[in-house]
């Protein structure tokens, strides 16, 4: 009897909760079909479409999001995430980000090494209630909260046994595995229990999110995200498929330069019919908006200076915007880009604005008769290296927070006289009691080891460090 192996766990769990999900949200199941027509075409006509990731991995490729509510939920989440190889990636703070009352720090569980991502890259955008933060909850407010947060249980003690099992084993056996799979999808289903009206309520005052992470008895998956090939077109399918998307796709513009990052669009949460408890005891249904649908289409990671640009065109598109239509937006960011961002994949990598992986060329096909150049402008012009872009693996916290406020359909409130409770990655590392791993630095020594594998294949010294 075989050993499933963690990405096995993985990949299994993601098509699971893809088909659980497409059983109770409808709309997910409309988007995946639009999805997987569109990434069969665009792979046929466009024989670079799988430069960033094969079709394999993009077909299967999801990501989802989850919202918990205490240090020791997010120590379980972690473990459960952790047997199936995916470990806490980046640190985001949407409370900074968002105009509404997003009172959460999030991180991602994803894979970290190349060839975990490309057997399957599932990721779960994970978000921490900041129940200590003022601005939001006062002392009273804060303290009912954590007892209530701290009286649930998210996970079955099973649950979090086979997990850690599964982490110290790197794996479990075929039965287990079994075990493991149908608890981890039951625990992210949206759950029957009746809620707490007054409570809810109370919460949904002070921020919706609040609410749907405290007011509640359990987590959900509350979307989970295809990768499409091509989202503008996508975009206008769902249109003529009759599901409303929000009015623009986040991210980068539309343009003819490189792909980088991550654009994004999603559809508004659709009611459905939960049911309430009341305080004299009696229930009834009332409709909520909690589960919604996205779709991504992914380009390349940026180094730390490429990221500053891409912060620096958007906020000069916020100011070229103000007082333009909404539908100008998209226009006003192409002729930004156009101006000020490199068009090609060759620019990028040498202003050391973008990640690639390099790899010296077969011997036959270098060229004869000559040196290879020390620099590397000189190796990829002359063809003794190749460069493979490396696919942006996170999130955004602007596009993040804008998801989480489409969906609102109140702004909540926020006491901006006070200041915040600080929270950064180290702090989450510490919460999580597991290393939160910095992107930049994940992508960078992917991109280090490989040219130095390529300089060393082709006889030259080690890269001196830009
Ligand atoms: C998470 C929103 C962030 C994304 O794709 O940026 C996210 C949430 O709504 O809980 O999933
Ligand atoms: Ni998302």
């Amino acid at each position: 009897m075989g050993t499933v192996p963690a990405w096995q766990l993985r990949a299994a769990f993601a098509r699971r909760l893809s088909d659980m999900y497409g059983s109770e949200v409808p709309a997910y199941t409309t988007l995946l079909a639009a999805v997987a027509e569109i990434n069969e075409d665009v792979s046929r006509i466009d024989g670079a479409a799988g430069r960033l990731g094969g079709i394999e991995r993009v077909a299967a490729e999801r990501h989802g999001a989850i919202r918990v509510g205490t240090a020791r939920e997010l120590r379980r989440v972690a473990a459960i995430f952790g047997a199936m190889g995916m470990h806490p990636v980046g640190f985001y703070d949407l409370r900074e980000a968002s105009r509404s009352s997003v009172p959460v720090v999030s991180t991602a569980f994803r894979p970290i090494e190349p060839a975990e991502l490309a057997r399957n890259p599932f990721r779960v955008f994970t978000s921490l209630l900041t129940t200590a933060d003022r601005r939001y909850f006062d002392p009273d407010l804060q303290a009912r909260l954590e007892d209530f947060l701290a009286a649930r249980e998210l996970f079955p003690a099973e649950l979090s046994e086979l997990a850690e099992r599964a982490e110290r084993e790197a794996g479990l056996d075929p039965e287990s595995a079994e075990r493991f799979l149908t608890l981890a999808v039951d625990a992210f289903r949206l759950s029957t229990t009746p809620i707490d009206r007054a409570w809810y309520e109370e919460l949904a005052r002070v921020s919706a999110v609040a609410a749907d992470i405290g007011g509640v008895s359990g987590t959900h998956i509350n979307h989970l995200t295809p990768r499409v090939l091509d989202i503008d077109r996508l975009y206008r399918e769902m249109g003529r498929r009759g599901i409303t998307m929000i009015d623009e796709i986040q991210g980068p513009p539309r343009w003819d330069g490189p792909d980088v990052l991550l654009r994004q669009t999603s559809f508004r949460a659709l009611e459905e019919q939960r049911r309430f408890r009341d305080a004299d005891g009696g229930t009834g249904t009332a409709p909520l908006r909690v589960r919604f649908g996205e779709v991504e289409a992914r380009g390349i990671a940026l180094t730390a200076s490429g990221r500053a640009l891409y912060d620096d065109l958007m906020a000069e598109t916020d100011r070229r915007c103000e007082g333009a239509a909404p539908t100008d937006r998209a226009g006003i960011a192409r002729e930004v880009w156009t101006a000020r961002f490199p068009r090609t994949e060759r620019e990028l990598a040498l202003n050391g604005q973008a990640f690639f992986t390099y790899r010296a060329v077969a011997v036959d096909r270098r060229p004869a008769d000559r040196q290879p150049p020390a620099n590397l402008a000189g190796l990829l012009d002359q063809g003794w290296i190749d460069a493979e872009p490396i696919v942006y693996e996170d999130f955004l916290p602007r596009s993040a927070a804008g998801i989480f406020q489409s969906n609102l359909t109140d702004a909540g409130t926020r006491d901006t006289a006070r200041s915040g409770a600080h929270y950064d990655r180290q702090w989450l590392a510490e919460v999580i009691g597991r290393p939160v791993h910095d992107p930049v630095d994940l992508y960078g020594a992917q991109q280090q080891a490989s040219l130095a594998e390529a300089r060393a294949a082709l006889g030259l010294a080690p890269a001196a460090p830009a």
